[in-house]
């Protein structure tokens, strides 16, 4: 037995699956989890001292790779002087001033511990502001595991094939209505058969907890405009895409100007932090300044926050990210060159530093959203590839419905090391 697979033995015996997140356990693509002992750059070795280059990067936090010296240096320094006092210091001022100078739309910022509670945050904030009670998600989005988001949801749900969590009262479920990913119309029939009850759409501005699709021309301006023709909020979940997609976001790629965003990931640079935010009059709402409760012993915790604050320093420094979104480009090209040459049908995409591809069924560009990634999509393939290249020594994500990530440290060589596994791979997954 390999020392990952004694420690995935000892480790279910005391935890639910072997893993403290679902699509962390390998289940859709078979296999055991390698137990990660350190990581540095771009790489991560395991338990048994092999080494793999990295594409998870901890599902999108790492933007400057693993140990980066200068966050670990004022992460020492930091802790040095103690780990959380629960009171306020100038930490989480500076972090939220760095995120309203590079969010277009954000006037003020709340911090939390996670993605999940940012997004809860914010949609509690829309039924607080509007007086309403109903929301709109996409089938295949993910938000985090509030309740009232676990309906039709993607990453692990996707990944695992669970149809909704049990759990979730049907008059929570009740309250989140669905529509198709890239489908405004639906939005629009929901719109007028709610009439003054939806107090927001909440929308991955790219859907890649499905793997990776972007938005149709004119759907995110058109939810936009819906929301705001009908006195709902547009509400951007920028967990995954905030400083990733573009530098500001997806909403500053896209020229978007939602009432709230959500952010996580990024701004933690590795430690446990999310934020909703957005405009001043909403956010006004949110307590002690206004009646909306939200809370949080470790929010703005000065270790998260010294973290997100130098990540975010070198990520705006002169050519780091434009860097890093040449690299995800070369990457992807690469991927969708060699799988052309051996006619194998793929549908890659990418955005500033994340990226995805599917293993398709037939060619073409055929996934618009969640039921097409269903359809076309050839989770068996992606399966043996993604073993096929963990053994050569290239970690992408253990699951065809999530997307992939690229860091300041992933340099021409190791893009060029990856390239050089997918050649030698892709050609063998002929059924
Ligand atoms: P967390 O609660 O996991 O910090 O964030 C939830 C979340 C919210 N919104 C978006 C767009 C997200 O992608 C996420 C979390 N992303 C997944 C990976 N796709 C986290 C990985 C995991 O669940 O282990």
């Amino acid at each position: 037995m390999t020392k990952s697979e004694q420690l995935f033995a000892a480790a279910q015996q005391v935890i639910p699956g072997g893993v403290n997140s679902p699509v962390r356990a390998f289940r859709s693509v078979g296999g055991t989890p390698r137990f990660i002992e350190r990581g540095k750059g771009p790489y991560v070795w395991d338990v048994d001292g092999n080494r793999y280059i990295d594409y998870v990067l901890s599902w999108g936090p790492l933007t400057l790779g693993h140990a980066h010296p200068a966050v670990v240096a004022a992460l020492q320094e930091a802790a040095a002087r103690g780990t959380s006092y629960g009171a306020p210091t100038a930490l989480e001022t500076d972090l939220a001033q760095l995120v309203i100078d590079l969010v277009p739309s954000v006037e003020m910022v709340r911090f939390v511990n996670s993605g999940t509670e940012a997004t809860m945050s914010a949609l509690r904030l829309a039924r607080a502001y509007t007086g309403r009670a109903k929301i709109v998600k996409f089938s295949g989005c993910y938000h985090g595991h509030a309740d009232m988001l676990l309906v039709q949801a993607g990453s692990g749900v996707a990944t695992l094939g669970l149809p909704d969590s049990p759990g979730v009262p049907a008059a929570t479920a009740a309250d989140t209505l669905i529509a198709p990913f890239n489908d405004l119309a639906a939005v629009e029939r929901l719109f007028d058969a709610n009439p003054g009850q939806i107090a927001g759409v909440i929308v991955e501005p790219i859907a890649a907890n499905i793997g990776f699709v972007l938005p149709a021309d004119g759907f995110l301006h058109g939810l936009q405009s819906l929301c705001c023709d009908n006195g709902a909020l547009f509400i951007l979940d920028e967990v995954m895409t905030g400083f990733r997609a573009n530098l500001g976001g997806a909403q500053a790629l896209w020229g978007l100007d939602p009432d709230l965003t959500c952010l996580g990931k990024v701004i933690g640079g590795g430690l446990p932090v999310g934020a909703y935010a957005g405009k001043r009059a909403i956010m006004q709402m949110v307590a002690p300044v206004g009646p909306m409760y939200q809370a949080g012993t470790l929010s703005g915790n000065p270790l998260a926050m010294t973290a997100g604050i130098v990540t975010l320093r070198e990520l705006v420094k002169p050519g780091v990210f434009d860097g890093i979104a040449a690299a995800t480009a070369k990457l992807v090209a690469g991927i969708e060159e060699i799988a052309a040459n051996h006619a194998i049908p793929v549908q890659a995409g990418h955005a500033g530093s994340m990226f995805g591809f599917y293993f398709l069924k037939s060619p073409g560009r055929l996934i618009t959203d969640y039921a097409g990634a269903k359809e076309h999509a050839a989770p068996a393939r992606y399966g043996r590839f993604f073993h096929a290249m963990l053994e050569r020594g290239v970690y992408f994500a253990p699951s065809q419905f999530e997307a992939g990530f690229v860091s300041s440290a992933h340099g021409e060589e190791v893009i060029e090391m990856t390239l050089k596994a997918v050649e030698e791979v892709i050609g063998r997954l002929r059924d």
